[in-house]
């Protein structure tokens, strides 16, 4: 009896069909603007099996782009379709790319970027009770945030950012304004236009001229365009520092120039007023000089878990 060989090797994962009908998408509200992309709320109908109409974010180029901004979303999506379903993960969930405008459908974070919601909860907080979690002065202020909540969200893109470095991808623009709140405030890392993929390669190095996140850099990413896993575990030290202080700007008062000569001197930023020791350790392992001194993500996930209900 002959066997028939089959050139083609079985496909265990089914292609997700993520091409959308545009006639199904309802864009309505711009609600900003990404590195090379505009982003706007919309209606999906039926998107990826839900039922009915659903809302979504979905990201366009803007009328006049280059065509690098092009290749950029294109990227983006390419990357974001590496990536299963993580709860701290903004999910792809269909795209547009077979006519003009190309779209990308993710899901929809209805509380925005973490920077600005950090930064919306200032004039609602007294910062001096930020290590008091009263919440009896907390409800004469309105406030919703508890130094713990600021805690969890670091937690959680702790989490997500595991999950990225598993799949031997590089975020590489990792920052409070790249990450989505959702209703239930949870923390979505989103944003992979800056992303790669590391797959089969240590480092990543850039040889693309782009608009450079110099505050959340890495002093090798500085000096020698060197990308790592290790150089998203600083941008990630960074970004617990802004959550602390409420979306403050990494470096205040500097310049540039003088953060990156700061960096190499080998200072870093001290501790915020309201930074327990504990959490402040953290923020300066993944400021070590020497990149494979700085903690994986899955030891900074158990770190913030540790941290979560220490008072401070
Ligand atoms: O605070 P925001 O509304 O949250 O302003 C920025 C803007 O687009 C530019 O990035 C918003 N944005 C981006 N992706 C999403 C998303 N998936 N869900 C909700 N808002 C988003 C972001």
């Amino acid at each position: 009896k002959q066997v028939r060989l089959s050139l083609r090797p079985p496909s265990f994962e089914p292609e997700v069909p993520w091409e959308f009908p545009r006639e199904r998408l309802f864009v309505r509200l711009k609600i900003g603007e990404g590195t090379f992309g505009e982003v706007w709320r919309a209606k999906a109908d039926g998107i990826l099996g839900r039922p009915g109409r659903v809302a979504v974010a979905v990201k366009m180029l803007k009328v006049h782009y280059t065509p690098e901004e092009r290749q950029s979303l294109i990227k983006e999506l390419e990357i974001m379709k590496l990536l299963q379903p993580h709860p701290n993960v903004i999910q792809l969930l269909g795209c547009c790319t077979q006519s003009e405008p190309m779209c990308v459908i993710m899901e929809y974070a209805v509380n925005g970027n973490l920077q600005e919601l950090l930064r919306r909860q200032r004039s609602a907080y007294n910062i001096n009770d930020l290590s008091q979690d009263s919440p009896e002065s907390n409800k004469q202020r309105n406030i919703n945030l508890q130094l713990n909540d600021l805690k969890r969200f670091g937690l959680h893109v702790a989490s997500g950012m595991e999950y990225i470095a598993s799949r031997e991808l590089l975020h590489r623009d990792l920052a409070a304004r790249n990450v989505l709140v959702d209703e239930n405030m949870v923390c979505k890392v989103g944003d992979f236009g800056s992303a790669r993929d590391v797959i089969q390669m240590r480092q990543y190095e850039s040889k693309t001229q782009r608009r450079l996140p110099i505050r959340w850099m890495a002093p090798e990413s500085l000096v020698q365009c060197v990308y790592s896993q290790q150089s998203d575990i600083w941008s990630y030290g960074v970004l617990l520092w802004e959550v602390i202080t409420l979306g403050s700007s990494p470096y205040p008062g500097m310049g540039g120039p003088d953060v990156i000569n700061f960096i190499q001197k080998g200072c870093r930023m001290s501790k915020p007023t309201h930074c327990s020791d504990a959490l402040y350790a953290i923020m300066k392992d993944c400021w070590n000089q020497f990149p494979p001194k700085r903690p994986s993500f899955s030891i900074l996930r158990h770190r913030m878990i540790a941290i979560l209900d220490e008072p401070g």
